[in-house]
C-alpha cells in the first residue's frame, strides 16, 4: 500500500484528537463516568441535541458492565428498562426467572456505540479530579490524563459546562468533591454514610426515584445516587442504571427546553 507514511499517520491522530478535544473543552453537559447510567443520559441528551461530552479515566468506556456478575458476562435487566435497550438494537430476549438475560458484552458495546452515533464524545484516559464553581454553581471540570492524576506533579486543565452529571458508581467522586468542603453539609437530602447494603429491588427503585440535582449545576444519576443519598446497593442487574441515565437526560432536556439555566 502506497500514499501514507508513518510521519502522516502520527500528524493524523496528533491533529485529528486535538481538534476534537479542543472542540469538547466547553460542552452543554460534562457527563463523569461512562458506565451504563452516564452512557444512556449521553445517547438521550445527545439525541435531544445537546452537546455532551463523557469524560472516563479508564480505558474502555462501560463502567461495571462487562464482567457481568462474579464475571459470569451476563447481566440482568428488569421489564420496565427493556425499552431504553430496545431503542440502541440490543437484544433482549433470553429469560431465565422471569427476567431478560442481556449478553454484557453486547449491552456495554451497545450502549457506547449507540451514545457516540448519537452525537456525544468520549474523552476516556481523562480523570475528573476536582470541580469549578463559578456563582454558586457547578461550571465546569478540572481534568488529568489518568496516566498522570495522582501520580507526577502536573497540573491539570479545566473543561465549562452548563450542568455536570455524577455518573461515576459507587464513589460519586464528584459529589465528594463538593461534600469535602462542606458544601453538602448540613443538606437535608445528602447523607454521609454512604450506599447501604445489597438490597437489589430497594436500590433498583431508589436510584431511580432519587435521580436528581444535587447541587446547582451538579446531577447525579446511577449508583452515584446510592452513594450519595445512603440507598441500598444491588448487585449485576442493570434496570435501575439504564432507567437514572433516561431520567437524569429527560430533566436536563426539560430544562433546556424551557431556555432555564441547566
Ligand atoms: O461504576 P459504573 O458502571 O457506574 P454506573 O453507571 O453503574 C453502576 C453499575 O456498573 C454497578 C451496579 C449495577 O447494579 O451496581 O456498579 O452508576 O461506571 C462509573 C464510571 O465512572 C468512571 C469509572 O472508571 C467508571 O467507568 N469514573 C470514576 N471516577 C472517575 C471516573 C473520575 N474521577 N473521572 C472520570 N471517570
Amino acid at each position: 500500500m502506497a500514499g501514507f507514511n508513518d510521519i502522516q499517520i502520527t500528524r493524523a491522530i496528533t491533529n485529528g484528537y486535538h481538534e476534537k478535544f479542543s472542540d469538547r473543552i466547553v460542552s452543554d453537559v460534562h457527563i463523569v463516568g461512562a458506565g451504563p447510567a452516564g452512557l444512556t443520559a449521553a445517547f438521550y441528551m445527545a439525541k435531544g441535541g445537546l452537546k455532551v461530552t463523557l469524560v472516563e479515566r479508564r480505558l474502555g468506556p462501560g463502567g461495571g458492565i462487562w464482567g457481568g456478575g462474579m464475571a459470569m458476562n451476563d447481566v440482568v435487566v428488569q421489564d420496565e428498562a427493556l425499552a431504553i435497550l430496545k431503542d440502541m438494537g440490543i437484544r433482549t430476549d433470553r429469560r431465565q426467572e422471569g427476567l431478560a438475560v442481556v449478553d454484557a458484552v453486547e449491552m456495554a458495546s451497545g450502549l457506547i456505540f449507540k451514545a457516540l452515533q448519537a452525537g456525544a464524545t468520549i474523552l476516556n484516559l481523562v480523570t475528573v479530579e476536582d470541580i469549578c464553581l463559578y456563582e454558586g454553581r457547578v461550571a465546569g471540570l478540572v481534568v488529568n490524563r489518568t496516566m498522570i492524576s495522582g501520580q507526577l506533579h502536573v497540573d491539570p486543565v479545566t473543561f465549562g459546562c452548563k450542568a455536570a452529571i455524577d455518573g461515576t458508581g459507587h464513589d460519586a467522586a464528584v459529589v465528594q468533591m463538593l461534600r469535602k468542603r462542606g458544601l453538602l453539609t448540613g443538606s437535608k437530602t445528602v447523607v454521609e454514610t454512604g450506599e447501604g447494603p445489597m438490597n437489589a429491588a430497594e436500590g433498583e427503585a431508589f436510584v431511580v426515584e432519587r435521580t436528581s440535582e444535587v447541587f446547582p449545576g451538579l446531577w447525579v444519576a446511577g449508583m452515584s445516587v446510592c452513594a450519595t443519598y445512603g440507598g441500598p446497593r444491588m448487585g449485576p442487574i442493570f434496570g435501575g442504571m439504564l432507567l437514572s441515565g433516561k431520567k437524569v437526560a429527560e430533566l436536563i432536556l426539560e430544562r433546556s427546553n424551557a431556555a432555564q439555566p441547566l
